[in-house]
């Protein structure tokens, strides 16, 4: 990765995959992590790799949500902790959402690691450890949260989540925000807000959005009424079906 100079055309797909292949060796990210990776990157190409303007109108909404919450919560798993671990922090402290390790291929060691690495990154207090609580109707491991974390919250934003887990929270009665580049998957299907756009790209923004949304004093109720998620999926699946693959 070092020798590949910044003007080749694929520099940031494979900076990204740079990052989850040293996820793996430094015991963050699953070696599933990788599958994962390469799914969203065939997404991705074929959105073009950039934020589309549906994407962006919903990472305005999940900032209204996350700003507007009682106790708002950003789960992270073992991509989000390798692709963005510097973004994630900045969001959780400009919305003032709690950081919580969640993982589907849960170990205490992997939690530990990743708790450790959003420490590193600036985070104050990274929950996940405790597990303390059970999301209902989940029968594996992801099931485990903190009661002070997770299960206690009214926002949720679950990035890259499988559809199970993000199914049995909003049968809990949460806001469920998801970013996610395949709007057909089953976790954005069941999203209050779908955030259909990498995650690299993803958080940064809802960061600039909420920061945006707290200066101009804007209305939030205002900003999320009206949004209708089905339309956001149905957008970005269409612009993947025109996709070029010539990019
Ligand atoms: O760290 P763990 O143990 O919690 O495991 C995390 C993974 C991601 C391995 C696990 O949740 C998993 O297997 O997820 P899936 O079922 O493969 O789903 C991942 C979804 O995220 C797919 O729909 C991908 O298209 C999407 N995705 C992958 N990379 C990105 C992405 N979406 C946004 N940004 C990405 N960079």
């Amino acid at each position: 990765m070092e020798e590949l100079p910044e003007s080749h055309p694929r520099y940031e797909s494979l900076r990204q995959r740079h990052r989850i292949e040293a996820g793996v060796e430094a015991g963050l990210t699953s070696p599933q992590g990788l599958v994962a990776q390469g799914r969203g990157e065939a997404f991705d190409y074929l959105l073009g790799e950039q934020t589309t303007p549906s994407a962006d109108t919903a990472e305005r909404v999940a900032a209204a949500h996350l700003l507007d919450a009682d106790d708002a919560v950003v789960s992270v798993n073992g991509n989000v902790a390798a692709l963005v671990p510097d973004a994630v922090v900045e969001l959780a402290d400009t919305t003032g959402a709690a950081l919580e390790v969640n993982l589907f291929n849960r170990s205490r060691e992997r939690i530990e690691t990743i708790a450790e690495h959003l420490s590193e990154h600036g985070a104050d207090e990274v929950k996940g450890l405790t597990a303390d609580a059970r999301i209902p109707g989940l029968d594996h491991e992801r099931a485990k949260v903190d009661a002070d974390g997770i299960y206690a919250a009214d926002v949720v934003l679950v990035p890259l989540e499988d559809g199970d887990r993000a199914a049995a929270l909003g049968e809990m009665g949460k806001t469920e925000l998801v970013v996610d580049l395949n709007p057909l998957s089953r976790s954005a299907a069941v999203a209050a807000v779908p955030i259909v756009d990498n995650v690299v790209r993803a958080l940064p923004n809802v960061t600039a959005h909420a920061r945006d949304l707290r200066e101009t004093g804007a209305d939030l109720e205002a900003v999320v009424a009206g949004f209708d998620p089905a339309a956001t999926r149905t957008a970005a699946e269409k612009r993947i079906r025109q996709g070029s693959l010539d990019g």
